[in-house]
């Protein structure tokens, strides 16, 4: 949109009169931010109403991404950006001597998700509107998201997010719109005169699944798509009260129980939680999306047999995957179709993304607990299942052993990827490697089944928020050099590949890393009281904790280096600051023994002045997508060394590579990618093979306490978490070292120290030659256009959704 900064100072300041009677002059920053909010709102609604209209008006198909998290991070910010006025905003702010930015953090960042696929269904959110696609989100309204973390004596606590507590100025809540889901009670067939059966449902409870709508701002481009969050509430006080009656007490605890289904977020990542909560959480957005979605199609007049022609509904990993018996079941007991009719259109309609072969992450439910929570759904399930097994009936050549291991239903339990798998019409994995994992390995038997449902798209990452809002600095000297048309294709970053050896660009790049470290430099010393030098090398691992992301490789590689300068007087390095940024899910107890150990050793390393401020160890708290924006656009290297195979994509390395940073990585996710994209010399590879991997699984493992015996380096390492050399980690030093030696080091953080140790080495060899170094960033930056999200959607659209995009 255009608008003048007079006109945009006169809206600013009739909203805030209206909103708070008074003038901007006497207004807090709080206030201002409600005010510009409330205004950037207004400026959207009506090109979201218009867009709506527009896809109307065409028939456009329409994309329904279901995911049980989306972490959206700040949207005042991306939102001006978007529209195509943070400019103009910004500059009428500072006439009226008011700092943007300032108003901007603010804004509370809602944590509705947990680590790498919560984001990246942000940032497809943010490249299907920009990209003009029609998509639209589908998930939860918790009314808590990911917990705050603190770090108390080097220990991970947990607080409460409370992020509605002021008000959510982007959303709108439609309660017109409310729809009710079903739980419990008891599901059959009851046989009719005809001999037909009839699909039964008593005695069960009704919540009321209440939308609310965030608008998803493309970018200059008009169009306005929808994020549609659910909240649970109780429909009203007389209705389904439980066993006791509707007396106060039991309406309260009634209401408590209700609400509880979008109280919070589930903290793990790559980690199934079977609770019965969590299933039910599961198919109360399912079962809300997909009412309204069958109610809207049904406007347009079509019938039922041309759904999946406007409609595709993706699942993203296998939260969602009861919208596969869902829509069955809206299309036979309300809509009245058969099965063969409604399996149809349910296959064409569905489609899944797998996000991880760690095995603890895959869904499973026990059959009793569905039959109990959802028994009709169950019913349903039932019956794909046997459908699925006699579809076998006739070929003689699957093995009756194939078709038990790939069934639904088998050992008692309900698994879920294989519901998706069978009742979609494609699936994907989120990296080349991953995918070809996928059909090799884990689910080989449905890839010899199914060949044809199986591809790829490798994830990516919206580069207007972490590019052009992230690193401002990077993005106009990027429009200085070559031009922005970058900024709508982000592919034309190739251009910049020209300027490598410009020693003014390289000037240029290598002042912005330093402005963008001292900003971080300054936000270290005021949270954790630590001063680090913006000249030492920025070395930085920010993602979840898991242990097979190896942040434990990373400290252990830290404590050798301290040892050596503590130790020999030869040993010499380039300063550098390592900084850790992590959660830990709240019962993951080796997790947590990590963040401790880390922070441990910075406490020990950071004080000792035999150190001489060679090493510097950062632990940042709370990390999230809010920190992130701040953090990567200071990272010189970049840590992505998970255990090859363990990592399905990665998509912060992407972010990293596209601020300039330099990828110190193992051959996992998109990490391989990575190296296709900006070549070998640009990016510093270590560790196993994928097939030195595979192998050692299959034959048990290794015996890491040979190498612990036989490498003396390892040995002083390891020595050295027990031997109180590290204060304060009795007990964690004590199971970090038995998880390596006695527990045979599950993901090879000793079978890959050599070769990371080496890399390293490497890595601070380029780092002494400031050319090649920014050369290296250069090439980083120019190559990073394809793993924007906008190509990725693009993929999408065309590949698994079928799906056009609007001109503006
Ligand atoms: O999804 C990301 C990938 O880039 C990461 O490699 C992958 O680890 C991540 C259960 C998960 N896989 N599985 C989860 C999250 C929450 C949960 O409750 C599993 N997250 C990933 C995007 O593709």
């Amino acid at each position: 949109m255009i608008i003048s900064k007079a006109q945009f100072k006169k809206d600013f300041q009739k909203k805030m009169l209206s909103l708070y009677s008074q003038e901007i002059e006497d207004s807090s920053s709080s206030e201002k931010y409600f005010a510009l909010g409330y205004l950037v709102k207004d400026y959207i609604s009506e090109n979201w109403a218009k867009t709506a209209r527009k896809y109307e008006k065409y028939g456009e198909k329409q994309v329904y991404y279901f995911s049980i998290e989306f972490l959206l991070g700040r949207l005042l910010g991306s939102n001006l950006l978007n529209l195509g006025i943070r400019d103009t905003v910004k500059e009428a702010l500072t006439e009226m001597g008011i700092d943007l930015t300032d108003i901007e953090r603010i804004e509370v960042d809602p944590g509705l998700g947990n680590g790498g696929l919560g984001r990246l269904a942000a940032c497809f959110m943010d490249s299907m509107a920009s990209s003009g696609i029609p998509g639209h989100g589908n998930g939860i309204r918790y009314k808590y998201g990911l917990f705050q973390q603190k770090i108390v004596g080097g220990y991970q606590i947990e607080l409460p997010e409370n992020w509605l507590r002021d008000a959510n100025v982007w959303e709108v809540r439609k309660p017109d719109h409310a729809v009710k889901v079903r739980f419990y009670g008891d599901a059959w067939m009851r046989p009719e005169e005809d001999g037909e059966l009839t699909p039964v449902h008593t005695g069960y409870q009704e919540v009321l699944a209440v939308p609310y709508d965030t608008p998803l701002v493309g970018y200059e481009n008009k169009t306005i798509n929808t994020l549609r969050l659910w909240s649970a509430e109780i429909d009203s006080v007389d209705a389904g009260i439980p066993a006791g009656g509707s007396s106060f007490r039991n309406v309260l605890s009634y209401k408590r129980e209700i609400e509880s289904i979008s109280e919070v977020l589930y903290p793990d990542d790559s980690n199934y939680e079977g609770r019965l909560l969590r299933l039910k959480q599961e198919y109360f957005f399912v079962s809300a999306g997909l009412q309204t979605i069958l109610k809207q199609f049904k406007e347009l007049g079509k019938p039922l047999s041309e759904f999946s022609e406007k409609v595709a509904i993706h699942i993203n990993d296998t939260h969602p995957a009861v919208a596969i018996p869902e829509l069955m079941r809206l299309l036979m007991d309300v809509e009245g179709l058969q099965w063969e009719e409604a399996w149809r259109i349910t296959q064409a309609t569905m489609s899944y993304t797998n996000h991880t072969i760690m095995s603890e992450a895959l869904e499973k439910w026990p059959i009793d607990m569905m039959k109990q929570l959802l028994p009709r759904i169950l019913l349903i399930i039932q019956e794909i299942d046997r459908r699925y097994r006699d579809s076998f009936a006739l070929s003689a050549e699957i093995n009756p052993a194939v078709i038990e291991r790939t069934a639904i239903i088998s050992d008692g339990y309900v698994k879920m990827a294989h519901l998706c798998i069978i009742g979609s019409h494609s699936i994907n994995g989120v990296a080349k490697l991953h995918t070809e994992l996928l059909k090799k390995q884990e689910l080989k038997e449905f890839y010899q089944l199914y060949p044809y449902k199986f591809n790829n798209k490798t994830n990516g990452i919206t580069h207007r928020r972490w590019l052009m809002l992230a690193n401002p600095e990077l993005a106009a000297l990027l429009d200085k050099t070559i031009g922005d048309s970058w900024r709508r294709n982000p592919q034309d970053l190739k251009l910049l590949k020209r300027y490598k050896r410009d020693d003014q660009v390289q000037a240029e790049i290598q002042r912005i890393k330093l402005a963008n470290k001292t900003r971080l430099a300054e936000y270290i010393k005021t949270k954790n009281g630590i001063t680090v030098d913006p000249n030492s090398i920025f070395d930085i691992q920010v993602k979840r904790l898991h242990a097979y992301k190896r942040q434990l490789l990373n400290a252990l590689h830290i404590l050798y280096q301290y040892i050596e300068l503590v130790t020999n007087p030869e040993f010499d390095m380039l300063p550098r600051t390592y900084i850790f940024g992590a959660k830990a899910a709240p019962g993951y107890y080796y997790a947590k023994e990590i963040i401790k150990f880390i922070n441990a050793l910075g406490e020990q390393v950071n004080n000792d002045p035999r150190v001489k401020d060679k090493i510097k160890v950062v632990f940042l708290e709370n990390y999230g997508v809010t920190l992130a924006e701040m953090i990567i656009p200071a990272a010189e290297v970049s840590e992505q060394i998970s255990t090859t195979t363990k990592e399905a994509s990665g998509t912060s390395n992407m972010k990293f590579m596209m601020n300039g940073a330099i990828t110190l990585a193992t051959l996992d996710g998109a990490n391989v990618e990575m190296l296709e994209e900006v070549g070998a010399p640009n990016i510093v590879i270590f560790g196993m093979s994928e097939q030195e991997v595979l192998n050692y699984y299959r034959n048990g493992g290794y015996n890491s306490r040979e190498l612990y015996n036989s490498d003396p380096r390892i040995k002083a390492v390891l020595d050295s978490l027990i031997n109180g050399f590290i204060k304060d980690i009795a007990i964690e030093g004590n199971d970090i070292f038995r998880s390596l030696i006695d527990y045979n080091d599950e993901f090879f953080v000793l079978k890959d120290f050599d070769s990371y140790l080496a890399a390293q080495k490497r890595l601070e060899d380029l780092y002494k030659d400031r050319f090649t170094w920014n050369k290296m960033a250069i090439e980083n930056i120019s190559s990073s256009g394809v793993f924007s999200a906008d190509v990725t959607v693009k993929q999408y659209a065309s590949g698994i959704w079928d799906t056009r995009m609007i001109e503006r």
